[in-house]
C-alpha cells in the first residue's frame, strides 16, 4: 500500500496492474503487436507471448502498424474503463523495433495523454534508447534476464545480432548480459521502475536464479517476476523439441518462497499475450481485433 512507498513511486505503480497487485483488481493493461522483429533468440521463443516471454498454443498476434496501433486504443478505451496502462511486448523486442515502439506510444500520447506507457525487451538494444524512454515518460520497463553467468546464457541464447554482426557461444552470452546490466542501471538512475522478469528453466537457471535476485535488486530492480517456463512440443520451440520441462508448480513457489525475503516479487503475473487486452488473466484481444473496430475512429 502507500504507506511502504515513497509518494512518487506509488504515483506509478497505483493504478498499474502488473506493478500493484491490488492494482490488478481494478485496472487493465492492453498489448498492441507493433513489435515483430527481434535481435537475439532464446531457446523458449515462439514469438506468441510477451512480455512472458514463453510458449503455449495459441492463435498468432496481429500485427499493427502505429496507426492501427492508435486506432485501436482509442476503441478499447472507449469499451474498457479500467484501462490504464498500454504496453508493447512483443511479439519481437519492442527496443530493437524502436521505431515502431515510439511512433505507436507517440501516436497514442497525443490522443490519450494520462494513459501509462509501458514496455518489455529482452535488453540488448536498451541502452541506446533510454534517454527517449525518459524524454517519452516511459515509467515502467520489464527486461527479462534470465542469468547474470554468461556460461549458462549459452543453454538458453543461441544467438545474438547486435552492431550488425551475429554473434553465438559465450560473445552472444556475455554481450547480452553487459547491455541487460547497463540498460538496468541507466533505467534506476533515471527513476524509471523497472521490472525483471525471469522464465525459470528447470536443470538450467532455476539455482541460479537465486543470484540473478541479487543482482538485480542491487541494481535497483523495483519487482522481480519469476515465471515458469512452458514448453510445448507442439510449437517447435527448441527446448519443446529437446523435451525440457517447465517447472512443477510445488517448485516455481519454493523459488519464489526462498525469494521472498526482503524482496519484492510479482506473484500474480498471468504471462499475457502479445496482444492481450482487460484485466490480468482476462483476455479481450479477440474482441478488438482490426476488423471489428469501426472506421471512422
Ligand atoms: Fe504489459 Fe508487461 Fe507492461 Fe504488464 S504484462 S508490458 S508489465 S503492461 Fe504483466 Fe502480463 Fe505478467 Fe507481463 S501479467 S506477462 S508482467
Ligand atoms: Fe523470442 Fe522474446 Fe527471446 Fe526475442 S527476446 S527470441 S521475441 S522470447
Amino acid at each position: 500500500g502507500p504507506s511502504d512507498l515513497p509518494p512518487e513511486i506509488w504515483e506509478k505503480v497505483k493504478d498499474h496492474p502488473c506493478y500493484s497487485e491490488e492494482a490488478h483488481h481494478y485496472f487493465a493493461r492492453m498489448h498492441v503487436a507493433v513489435a515483430p522483429a527481434c535481435n537475439i533468440q532464446c531457446n523458449y521463443c515462439n514469438r506468441k507471448y510477451d512480455c512472458a516471454n514463453e510458449s503455449r498454443p495459441g492463435v498468432v498476434s496481429e500485427k499493427l502498424t502505429p496507426v492501427q496501433a492508435r486506432r485501436k486504443v482509442i476503441t478499447v478505451a472507449n469499451e474498457v474503463p479500467q484501462l490504464s496502462v498500454l504496453g508493447i511486448a512483443g511479439p519481437g523486442d519492442a527496443c530493437y523495433d524502436w521505431n515502431k515502439t515510439r511512433e505507436t506510444f507517440a501516436q497514442v500520447s497525443q490522443d490519450i495523454p494520462d494513459i501509462k506507457l509501458c514496455l518489455s525487451t529482452n535488453g540488448l538494444a536498451l541502452p541506446d534508447h533510454v534517454d527517449e524512454i525518459a524524454r517519452m515518460n516511459i515509467d515502467h520497463v520489464t527486461i527479462t534476464i534470465n542469468m547474470v553467468d554468461p556460461e549458462i546464457g549459452t543453454k538458453i541464447y543461441p544467438w545474438i545480432f547486435y552492431r550488425n554482426k551475429r554473434w553465438t557461444g559465450l560473445d552472444a552470452s556475455r554481450i547480452l548480459h553487459e547491455r541487460q546490466m547497463l540498460g538496468l542501471d541507466m533505467l534506476t538512475a533515471r527513476g524509471i521502475l523497472t521490472k525483471i522478469n525471469s522464465v525459470m528453466i528447470p536443470g538450467i537457471n532455476d539455482e541460479h536464479l537465486i543470484e540473478v535476485n541479487k543482482v538485480v535488486k542491487a541494481r535497483g530492480a523495483f519487482l522481480h517476476n519469476i515465471m515458469p517456463l512452458i514448453s510445448d512440443p507442439a510449437h517447435g520451440t527448441h527446448f519443446g523439441l529437446t523435451g525440457q520441462r517447465g517447472p512443477r508448480a510445488h517448485e516455481l513457489k519454493a523459488l519464489q518462497d526462498q525469494l521472498s525475503d526482503g524482496t519484492k516479487l510479482m506473484r500474480h503475473c498471468r504471462q499475457c499475450r502479445a496482444d492481450a487486452v482487460g484485466l490480468l488473466g482476462e483476455d479481450r484481444g479477440q474482441e478488438f481485433t482490426m476488423d471489428q473496430l469501426a472506421d471512422e475512429v
